[in-house]
């Protein structure tokens, strides 16, 4: 599925990623997700660390398809392989993940890439290097990442005006903290426990979508 540049920005309202760890039991990947995205996500991401190839290629075909139904974008996260094998609109990659290497020549023109940058150099260089969008963060303390760097909102604010993509705030994001994102120029919140650690995240969703629509219109 292809994307204008305007849909992608206003897909970083609502950005999803995925977590199997904090799944209930009986509960699959493709549930949670349908429920998330018929509650209004905007943006789907799946981020699998310890998954064998096969499980994760049949789990990134059946998310796509679920995505392509509700014409959200789908992302998979680290690996240009998978997603060109499942044919997801996009690749997600973090700094470590370019070095070297330029993504955008392997996926083409068509598809969406996206850089994770912590700081303005970093922003700046995920877009010359073809990003489509950029992912900032940590903005909150998070304990999903633990390697995340943590960063103000006034380096948000500064990233923000530095690129013309779109950015997406990551990291310790909850219908709680989502105001103070107010006037840093995001385009939208990307989280993973604010949706899938909830006991409703249906609920959770429709919540969070409701701030981030007021927090980027006040922004
Ligand atoms: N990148 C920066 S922070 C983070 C990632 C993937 C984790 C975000 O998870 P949560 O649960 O929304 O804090
Ligand atoms: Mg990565």
């Amino acid at each position: 599925m292809k994307f204008s540049k305007q849909e992608i920005r206003e897909a970083m309202l609502l950005y999803a990623v995925t977590d199997r760890t904090w799944l209930k039991t009986g509960e699959s990947l493709l549930d949670v997700c349908e429920k998330v995205l018929a509650s209004g996500a905007t943006f789907l991401q799946l981020r699998e660390k310890d998954f064998n190839q096969a499980d994760f290629e049949k789990e990134a075909e059946q998310l796509g398809s679920l995505c392509a139904k509700h014409r959200v974008p789908f992302v998979i996260n680290d690996s240009v392989e998978i997603a060109l094998q499942c044919n997801a609109d996009g690749v997600h990659v973090g700094q470590s993940d370019i070095k070297g290497r330029n993504i955008r020549s392997m996926i083409g023109s068509d598809k969406i890439l996206g850089i994770s940058a912590g700081t303005v150099e970093e922003a700046i260089a995920a877009e010359k290097a073809g990003a489509d969008y950029i992912g900032v963060g940590a903005v909150f303390g998070t304990s999903t990442k633990k390697d995340a760097r943590n960063l103000t909102v006034e380096k948000l604010r500064e990233i923000c005006s530095a690129v013309t993509i779109p950015v997406v705030a990551i990291g310790g994001i909850n219908a709680e903290n989502v105001v103070q994102l107010s006037g840093s120029g995001v385009d939208g919140v990307a989280v993973i426990s604010a949706v899938f650690a909830a006991k409703d995240p249906e609920k959770a969703t429709a919540q969070l979508l409701m701030l981030a629509k007021s927090m980027v219109q006040h922004g």
